[in-house]
């Protein structure tokens, strides 16, 4: 396949050498990847939700347009590397998600990052409106909290102990606004 050139090795290493302590140690089962670290103060919050319910995760700064070769290649191993699903968020024309899941088998949830002057609309655009045949599930703009959850409720399908972990969080939202609403009557 495509081989990353030197500049890109580095920059790759540089960035995620930053952002390591949010990555664990075991083989990675969620793919966050994002086309610049501008994206990363949105795209965090995915990787929050996958360390709070303890999936394995790496992340990644992967270009489109910038570094298209290694895109392609990202998106051709990420299967056999173990990833089983694929976050990915980019602002603008914002070309990552789809082409990310023109080559690999693996559902991929875009997160449209407002980044530009059009207000993340443009980027809304750019992940939802994918050509038949090769799907993105795409979140509102700049939720990668639901970018994470759906990535664990997919896992959770084959999961017991995530399904209940899940199960979980749905039942501590409903207390918490439930307990709003209580507060709020008296
Ligand atoms: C996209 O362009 C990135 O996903 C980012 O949201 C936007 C701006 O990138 P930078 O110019 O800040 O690197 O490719």
């Amino acid at each position: 396949g495509p081989s990353m050139g030197n500049v890109e090795k580095a920059l790759d290493s540089m960035l995620n050498d930053k952002i390591s302590d949010s990555q664990s140690t075991a083989t990675p089962r969620v793919g966050i990847i994002m086309g610049s670290d501008s994206d990363l103060p949105v795209m965090k919050d995915a990787a929050k939700v996958l360390n709070m319910f303890e999936v394995p995760h790496e992340v990644r700064i992967v270009s489109a347009h910038r570094t298209p070769d290694w895109m392609h290649s990202y998106a051709l191993s990420a299967q056999e590397r173990g990833i089983q699903v694929i976050i990915a968020g980019a602002g603008g024309a914002a070309h990552l998600p789809g082409m990310v899941a023109a080559s690999t088998p693996l559902p991929v949830i875009g997160v449209p990052v407002r980044a530009s002057t059009l207000d993340g609309v443009d980027s809304v655009l750019s992940i939802l409106q994918m050509p038949r045949g090769v799907p993105v599930a795409t979140v509102a703009i700049n939720n990668a909290t639901n970018a994470g959850l759906l990535a664990v409720r997919m896992l959770a399908v084959c999961d017991a102990d995530l399904l209940a972990r899940i199960s979980q969080y749905q039942e501590d939202t409903k207390s918490e606004v439930l307990a709003k609403d209580e507060k709020l009557q008296k």
